[in-house]
């Protein structure tokens, strides 16, 4: 007899209160997606074996009931220690009006002061989110809170949002259902500025993804939670304002499969701040990883292993307070990160071989950071170099497993073709040192990007799970916005994708929801917000906007950073731009989140970012394969041009027409390179680069369904339990948390057409062998008979707040439930 083999086989079959929680989880999910599609479902309830069961049936809601109090949904159950941590306090001491609330659309007087009471009071109260309807506010404890345990995991998973107070595991959890729910993908977009906590939060976001993906695989899990750490000790350092700020920008996606378990992970990455791996403005420093391996080296006795001096730090991690070696290597945090950085590479599956590689590669920037250059004063020859000293040439050529001869001659000369004659000319003491800085920028830029692919490579699905049919959830967690005493080209890309981030919350939050209302005949009050489309078009517009501005100018060897300011004066005839006066190199934005002065100084050779063919021709005779790799393929860091062109064009088919002020320029996009590539003598430009980099990232955000974290700094101090009224208030006011109130209040976060909304609920007013219209009368039935009210239909959609769908995915999976159990029990696993 042929032996039965079930595809899902419940993980046991002995206990059936026991399987189905377990079984319950994966196969709900997996009907839950497939509902519509899945007639042997629908068949079920129909079926004569079950209609005959009648005997069973209360042990099949006794089994019912089981799953869904496990699943918290009509039930929410918590532990003593739960209740206590998620206490809700409702009344606070001399503050009688205002009652503190968990979303701040129930708010009945909506204004600032009331707003900004509510936040203060709960926040002095540990209660650092706040909804505004599906939106949530963070703000940064500047302390650790025991709220993200396990037990929170658990307490957040797939329960009705009103049943716990307001938590970014919440936020995860909606992203999470929404993507099972609906089979489309999903895109969390974290936003505020620096130091206000975006990495934080996404961090915790990726942990309960984790946890409700739950993927049978662990060892998946423990590589998709170590990703962050290790991408974070290459790309983050201290600034002023944050000890740890992202100086990239990060898109994570996880990828599910269709019934919900995490099977990958990828993660995109843009704008490095490469600059900062030569030069960091005063108190600042280079990224976390030079700090890490200096110490733990140190302490593994291995520095002179990779030719780092033991008596004076590399000039790139020394700064002008006089640090000095024993700040490093005494450090125990340094060493101890280390130790974590290592064994993240090991988890995520690098070779020991690679991980040697990337040590002895920043060992070389390192040293090459040491080499300098003196003129040789000889009475003709003023301008040439010479390396006085050649011990960290040396070093740095025997750590890159390059010769130190050609090192030596790249850095102090290049070749000249004129008329097919390759001529040699020195450089002088400046070119040579510009030409270092560019060599050590280059090779940290590509060694960042070859970590970012190497982790994707180990991070993908097996293709033997269902890779076509899955689905992500995207975490964008960018570098926030910035405004210190001096700010440079840095700050602007930096400013600038903020201003994007914003654009893109302004348009889902504002105008593609009032512009549905009306298109719907639907009567709603317009509300006013601050609309930020002419500030992006200013620095992106082509051939006028600031960014063009920049690359026309870089064109001429001639130009000088006054003549670049000038420029900008000329063409910038926008009300966001000025001169201030008495001040030669500056200039002004008015950003959404305040002004800034940019000091042009520097900016058009941070643009022109050139790596001489000559740095790229010594580098590739390495010896290191990691080396050679890097500098022999041309990296265009994010991907196929071409794919990236389609999905922004298939993406933009469903966006109305004024979508993105970067969507309008798809078919202007030059050829990306790898900033500094030098192809058919045109060069890529920092600032095109940029656009591109930005435009990437749109074409990824919108084809997901967006869910927006806005996180809060609440004081500058980062201190705990202090809340300044105004800086707080000047962030709602720039973000327009206020306008958010105030149309969340009024609107309606999920439209639905007819169609789809029969389709996907008509279980809850129609038998299972009923077909109803996908009519207007259908959809009524179905919420009548839900018991919702305050919706609202339009022409061809049905119009509802964040709790009707709750409500509404609630009471399917009861019905979900109920099969379950109907078909577990027709398979005889539940006999
Ligand atoms: V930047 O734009 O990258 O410069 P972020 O990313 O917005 O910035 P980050 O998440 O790095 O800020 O938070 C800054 C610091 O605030 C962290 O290093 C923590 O010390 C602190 N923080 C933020 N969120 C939390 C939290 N939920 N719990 C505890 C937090 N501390
Ligand atoms: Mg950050």
């Amino acid at each position: 007899m042929g032996k039965r083999v079930d595809r899902n086989p419940p993980p046991t079959l002995l206990h059936p209160e026991k399987w189905c929680k377990e079984f319950n989880h994966f196969i709900s999910q997996c009907l839950i997606k497939d509902f519509e599609k899945r007639p042997s479902v629908t068949y079920l309830l129909d079926h004569p074996f079950i209609k005959g069961a009648h005997g069973k049936v209360s042990f099949l809601q006794k089994q019912l009931a089981n799953i869904l109090q496990d699943q918290r949904q009509l039930n929410p159950v918590k532990t003593r220690h739960e209740r206590m941590h998620t206490r809700r306090p409702y009344h606070v001491e001399g503050v009688e009006k205002y009652c503190l609330e968990d979303d701040l659309v129930n708010l009945e007087v909506l204004d600032e002061d009331t707003i900004i009471h509510q936040l203060q009071k709960r926040y002095m109260d540990l209660l650092i989110y706040t909804y505004v309807g599906d939106i949530l506010i963070a703000l940064n404890p500047f302390q650790n809170l025991s709220i993200y345990s396990p037990q929170f995991s658990r307490l957040y998973h797939g329960v009705k949002r009103a049943a716990n107070p307001p938590h970014i595991f919440a936020s995860a959890d909606a992203a999470y259902q929404c993507m099972v729910t609906f089979s489309k993908d999903q895109c969390i977009v974290i936003s505020g500025e620096s130091g206000s906590g975006k990495t934080e939060s996404a961090h915790l976001i990726v942990q309960h993804l984790t946890f409700l993906g739950k993927a049978d695989n662990q060892t998946l899990r423990e590589k998709i939670l170590q990703v962050n750490s290790l991408v974070e000790a290459f790309g983050n350092a201290c600034t002023a304002i944050n000890d740890n700020s992202s100086r990239f920008g990060k898109y994570l996606e996880m990828m599910f499969t269709p019934t919900g378990a995490v099977m990958g992970a990828r993660i995109s990455e843009y704008l490095l701040e490469k600059s900062r791996v030569i030069k960091q403005a005063v108190g600042e420093k280079n990224f976390h990883i030079f700090y890490y391996i200096y110490a733990g080296l140190y302490h593994q006795q291995k520095l002179s292993d990779f030719r780092l001096p033991e008596e004076k730090l590399s000039r790139y991690i020394a700064d002008e307070t006089g640090r000095v070696m024993h700040d490093i290597t005494s450090k125990e945090s340094y060493r101890r990160q280390f130790e974590a950085i290592q064994h993240c590479f090991r988890i995520i599956g690098f070779t020991e071989k690679e991980v040697h590689s990337v040590y002895r590669i920043l060992a070389g920037i390192l040293n090459i950071g040491n080499i300098e250059f003196a003129a040789i004063s000889s009475q003709h020859q003023t301008d040439k170099s010479e390396i006085p000293n050649t011990e960290a040439l040396k070093n740095a050529a025997s750590v890159l497993c390059i010769s130190p001869k050609e090192l030596k001659e790249a850095l102090t000369s290049h070749c000249v073709v004129t008329r097919g004659e390759t001529i040699v000319r020195a450089n002088t003491v400046d070119r040579a040192t510009e030409v270092r800085d560019a060599m050590s920028k280059a090779l940290y830029g590509r060694l960042f990007s070859w970590i970012v692919n190497r982790i994707n490579t180990l991070l993908q699905p097996d293709k033997n799970i269902c890779a076509d049919d899955g689905m992500n959830v995207g975490i964008l967690d960018i570098f926030g916005f910035e405004n210190f005493w001096r700010n440079s080209f840095e700050q602007l890309c930096i400013n600038i994708a903020n201003e994007q981030i914003q654009y893109y919350f302004n348009q889902h939050v504002f105008a593609f929801e009032q512009m549905e209302y009306q298109n719907e005949g639907i009567d709603a009050t317009v509300v006013e917000y601050e609309d930020n489309r002419p500030l992006l078009d200013m620095f992106l517009q082509k051939p006028l906007g600031l960014l063009a501005l920049l690359d026309e100018e870089s064109r001429f060897p001639q130009a000088t950073d006054q003549t670049l300011v000038d420029k900008f004066e000329d063409n910038l005839r926008s009300k966001y731009f000025w001169r201030p006066k008495g001040v030669e190199l500056c200039f002004g934005i008015q950003h959404y989140a305040g002004k800034v002065l940019y000091d042009a100084s520097g900016v058009l050779e941070k643009n022109r970012d050139t790596l001489p063919v000559d740095v790229v021709v010594v580098l590739r005779t390495s010896e290191n394969k990691l080396l050679q790799q890097l500098f022999s393929i041309p990296l265009t860091k994010t991907g196929n041009l071409a794919q990236t062109k389609a999905r922004i064009a298939a993406a933009s088919r469903s966006l109305p027409p004024h979508f993105s002020a970067g969507r309008a320029k798809v078919d202007t996009l030059e050829v990306i390179r790898h900033p500094g590539e030098t192809t058919n003598m045109k060069r890529q430009t920092m600032a095109s680069y940029f656009r591109y980099s930005l435009m990437d990232l749109l074409s990824k955000m919108v084809v997901g369904q967006p869910h927006f974290v806005r996180c809060i700094k609440p004081n500058d101090d980062r201190e705990a339990l202090m809340f300044s009224q105004e800086r707080v208030l000047t962030q709602l006011r720039s973000t327009g948390i206020l306008e958010t109130v105030s149309i969340r209040q009024q609107g309606y976060s999920h439209r639905i057409l007819f169609e789809e909304f029969v389709k996907r609920y008509y279980y809850l007013a129609f038998r299972a062998h009923q077909i109803p219209l996908a009519n207007k009368e259908s959809c009524i039935a179905i919420l009548e008979k839900s018991r919702l009210d305050h919706w609202v239909l339009g022409k061809t959609k049905v119009f509802l707040k964040y709790y009707h769908i709750e409500q509404l995915n609630l009471l399917l999976r009861q019905v979900i439930g109920r099969v379950v159990v109907l078909q577990a029990y027709t398979k005889g696993w539940l006999a």
